[in-house]
């Protein structure tokens, strides 16, 4: 059996609770097979050179971790001002927010260029590898540079925007080409491949092979979608924990009189928090029947603090939800609780069950785990109301959610109030379809289904 290496940004200990989606999906998927993981190790060396940086091995249960640091100039370049900077919001339609001048994009390269000669002295002939994000799109091209032949697939967990926003990335030529370096591209949702084909086709001149081929530039890759997955089975049982059992029975005992709501996410501009909170004003602006009950509990986990972005977002945040409480909390009741903290996660199963509507509406969003998460930790039997934005991936897989367009604040207000009303026969039905398919399509599927089509590609004949 071939063994599996992971390459991704940062890395997790598998056997520790990591905070983020996706390094408890990778976590999972190394447990399982065992195999090597690969990544940043988290560490700046002040003094460092560019494109240099030590490596560091542990051992953990059948996981082997190899990290590298990344010198000051390296972090900034190729993690703050390109992939964060630059690919982060383009990828999320967010030109406007892009910094294309910053330059970063020759440390992006050259940290690329570093992770793989390094990581090509770590790799046997059959390997299997397996790239993950934006952060590592020319990866491929650069182990294939220094003569690896291994398979290697990529995983986009981010959105890919269409032809013409891609087009504004300055290189976006390079950046695309690099991925026909792989054998299988693999996107969140079909609207992504659809992407990848118009790209291909238009700006490429890329052939389609059989199904999901694509050939350019002397090779083949096969583009599908793969939506990931939660492990439904270990978020149910966390319900059951003491952390989660408790804070379920204390937000009971203090919303007793209440209907809770809950959005949580890491503070970022592409979840749509001020649009949320927009919302939900106009909820009790127009719907008077919610003052004193309806509660918003938003988490919005830190993240990126030094990006600049994220600071304007923070104070904007802040501002409206004080707004919303003075004009219309009452000396028992505030409407918004906006918690800028990181929640342990064994607690987020007991306040979404707590919860009788989430919110998850961002502006645009890869996957987004949180919509699968809420849907796992309801109870059955008396389940509470999704309410997603259609511009999330999930929303292709969740057509049973009540679906909005975040940017319509009058509409979304209006479905809130529907969510809030819902007749139990009819959150009974919906709930069902909706856990029944994020038990099927989970994340044990997600890293079976991925990794069997990379087996499965044609050696390149191209
Ligand atoms: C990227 C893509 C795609 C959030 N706040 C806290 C906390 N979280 C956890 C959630 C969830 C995870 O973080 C967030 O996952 P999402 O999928 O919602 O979003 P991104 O972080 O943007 O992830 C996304 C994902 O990759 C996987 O492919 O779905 O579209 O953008 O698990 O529960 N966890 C804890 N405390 C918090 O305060 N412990």
């Amino acid at each position: 059996m071939s063994r599996l290496v992971v390459v991704s940004n940062r890395i997790a200990d598998p056997r520790k609770t990591a905070a983020g989606g996706l390094a408890v999906a990778l976590g999972q998927a190394l447990e399982a097979s065992g195999g090597l993981w690969f990544g940043w190790s988290g560490q700046i060396a002040e003094n460092g050179t560019p494109g240099e940086g030590d490596m560091n091995r542990q051992q953990a249960g059948k996981v082997q971790l190899v990290t590298v640091d990344l010198s000051r100039e390296d972090h900034d370049s190729y993690y703050l001002n390109y992939s964060n900077g630059v690919l982060w919001p383009v990828f999320h339609y967010r030109l406007d927010l892009a910094d294309f001048d910053s330059g970063g994009v020759a440390g992006y390269r050259r940290v690329n260029q570093m992770f793989a000669h390094k990581l090509k002295s770590l790799l046997k002939p059959d390997d299997i590898i397996w790239v993950h994000d934006y952060h590592l799109i020319p990866l491929a091209a650069e182990l294939r540079a220094a003569g690896c032949q291994q398979r290697i697939g990529f995983f986009l967990h981010i959105p890919l925007p269409p032809p013409l926003i891609l087009a504004a990335l300055p290189e976006h030529d390079w950046l695309m080409r690099s991925l026909f370096a792989y054998d299988l591209v693999g996107f969140q949702s079909e609207t992504d491949v659809a992407h990848f084909a118009r790209y291909a086709a238009t700006e490429m001149q890329a052939k389609p092979v059989g199904e999901h081929g694509w050939q350019a530039f002397g090779s083949t890759v096969q583009a599908r979608a793969f939506p990931i997955g939660i492990d439904v089975d270990e978020f149910q049982s966390m319900l059951k924990g003491k952390e989660a059992v408790d804070m379920q029975a204390q937000l009971k005992r203090e919303y007793v009189r209440r209907r809770l709501l809950v959005g949580v996410e890491r503070l970022d501009y592409s979840k749509g928090l001020p649009q949320r909170l927009k919302a939900f004003r106009q909820l009790l602006r127009n719907y008077p029947e919610n003052h004193g009950s309806a509660t918003l509990i938003q988490i919005a986990s830190p993240s990126r603090e030094s990006v600049d972005a994220y600071a304007a977002l923070r104070a904007e945040l802040d501002s409206l939800s004080g707004a919303i409480n003075s004009e219309h909390g009452e000396m028992d009741w505030m409407p918004v609780r906006y918690i800028h903290r990181n929640v342990a996660r064994k607690r987020l199963p007991g306040l979404f069950r707590a919860a009788s509507v989430a919110l998850v509406t961002p502006l645009r969003d890869g996957m987004n785990l949180v919509a699968k998460e809420y849907v796992a930790s309801q109870n059955p039997d008396d389940p509470g109301v999704l309410v997603l934005s259609r511009f999330a991936g999930a929303a292709e897989q969740m057509p049973e959610a009540l679906l909005v367009n975040p940017f319509d604040t009058a509409r979304t207000a209006e479905t809130i109030q529907r969510a809030l009303q819902m007749p139990l026969p009819e959150r009974q039905q919906r709930h069902q379809a909706l856990l029944a398919r994020i038990r099927t399509h989970d994340v044990h599927w997600w890293r079976e289904a991925f990794l069997a089509a990379l087996k499965q590609t044609p050696e390149d004949t191209a």
